[in-house]
């Protein structure tokens, strides 16, 4: 274990542990990695795909069991402070934005599902940067909802599992969807997974050895614990209202029947041109520039997961450059960073580029192939970074991402 640690720059932090708390000893490990959307952004809580891969970047627990309920935290990242509560079905929270309501959301939700629970002691690291759409929220929602069910010698399975903590994430104030959860919970190696929710179902696809994902960070920190929570709740909302509205008329019209309440299911009985005629006939302005951008970036998940499968980079990165302009243009969360860093890979010779999470800031991706790479990274470094002055470890926020497993936990 010792190794891994270092590889990631990290000293091993069983030291740590015992400092943390005395006299106490880590007997296992939790880690759940976070994830690079490569396409189908702001699909999920509409009930339609999306398809990201896990990060070798993650977050690790180190935990002792307790005999009591209580739930000693410690993270290594000083800027969140211990945090310390009693696991029960009914946990008070802490205010919002406060990172110990990432830690309660998993512990409430399991002792709602099973029951009384027992705690833990838990030192907790990461290599992932926060607030950078590459959700290091869910990741560790993950871990510690896995920790939760080790400790308890409780099981569930990996979908169930997922699905759970993506209800019990909301606890944190984010109306958030189902795909952070799911692949950091369930992602297989080497490979990217379209995920569909209503049931939650995942599909995997291996990642040509020939692709290379960049991960740049804009340097922007899309805090879900103020502006971004707000401007993401409120999309949600105008997606269930524009969804209302074309429902209706479908319904109406005898093209549906009443009451549809998902995208998914309207688009099971209305083709996406349909639907996006429907739209321009019946809404205006922000709900309808909503409902084309949700409905289209559906059907680019399709062709992005049969191009990646035919091994046809260039398709792919048109979809992505599609998928960028509808994020920019109607829904509306893009960021003059995020343009600039997509401008910046697509003039380096990428095949595709596009913001990637929940945008306002946060990480860009953008797609090339071995020629190319070292030319997108270069151009990062020095048209968007070194203008920048000190950045901090370039390689924490420009990186080639590495399709990775799923979470686990392990006995140590
Ligand atoms: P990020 O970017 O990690 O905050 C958020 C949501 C996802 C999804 C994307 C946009 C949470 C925990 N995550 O991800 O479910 O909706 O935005 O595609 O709310």
């Amino acid at each position: 274990m010792g190794s891994s640690w270092v590889d990631h720059g990290l000293p091993d932090p069983s030291e740590a542990f015992r400092k943390a708390f005395p006299g106490r000893s880590p007997t296992l490990l939790s880690r759940a990695p976070g994830r690079v959307n490569l396409i189908g952004e702001h699909t999920d809580y509409n009930g339609l795909p999306v398809f990201p891969m896990a990060l070798r970047q993650e977050i690790r627990i180190l935990l002792s069991p307790r005999d009591d309920a209580l739930v000693r935290v410690v993270n290594r990242k000083r800027e969140f402070g211990p945090r310390e509560f009693t696991i029960s079905h009914e946990i008070p929270p802490h205010v919002t934005g406060d990172w110990a309501n990432y830690l309660k959301a998993p512990c409430q939700a399991l002792a709602r599902r099973f029951g009384d629970l027992n705690g833990f002691d838990a030192l907790v690291s990461s290599t992932l940067p926060v607030a950078s759409g590459l959700s290091s929220s869910s990741a560790l929602v993950i871990a510690l909802g896995q920790a939760v069910l080790r400790v308890n010698e409780k099981t569930l399975s990996t979908l169930d599992f997922a699905e759970e903590m993506a209800a019990a994430e909301r606890y944190t104030g984010t109306q958030g969807g189902g795909m952070d959860q799911a692949i950091s919970a369930g992602a297989l190696e080497g490979h990217a997974s379209r995920i569909e929710f209503g049931p939650l179902e995942v599909f995997e696809t291996p990642v040509p050895e020939d692709w290379r994902f960049v991960v740049a960070h804009t340097l922007v920190r899309a805090e879900k614990s103020g502006f971004a929570q707000d401007a993401y709740n409120t999309r949600t909302k105008e997606c269930r209202e524009a969804l209302e509205v074309v429902a209706g008329v479908a319904a109406a019209r005898g093209l549906a029947p009443e009451g549809v309440v998902s995208y998914h299911h309207l688009l099971e009985r209305v083709c996406i041109q349909d639907l996006v005629d429907l739209g321009e006939e019946n809404l205006e302005g922000t709900l309808l520039k909503r409902l084309r951008h949700v409905v289209t970036e559906g059907s680019r998940v399709y062709d992005a997961e049969h191009a990646m499968k035919r091994g046809d980079r260039l398709t792919f990165g048109l979809l992505m450059n599609a998928s960028h302009q509808s994020l920019r243009e109607d829904y509306e969360v893009s960021s003059p960073e995020l343009d600039e860093l997509v401008d910046l890979a697509l003039g380096a010779g990428a095949a595709g580029a596009r913001l990637t999470g929940a945008g306002f800031g946060g990480c860009m991706v953008a797609l090339a192939g071995p020629d190319s790479v070292d030319g997108v990274m270069e151009s990062m470094e020095q048209g968007f970074y070194q203008p920048r002055g000190d950045v901090g470890k370039l390689d924490q926020i420009l990186f080639q991402a590495e399709a990775s497993q799923g979470a686990t936990v392990e006995t140590l």
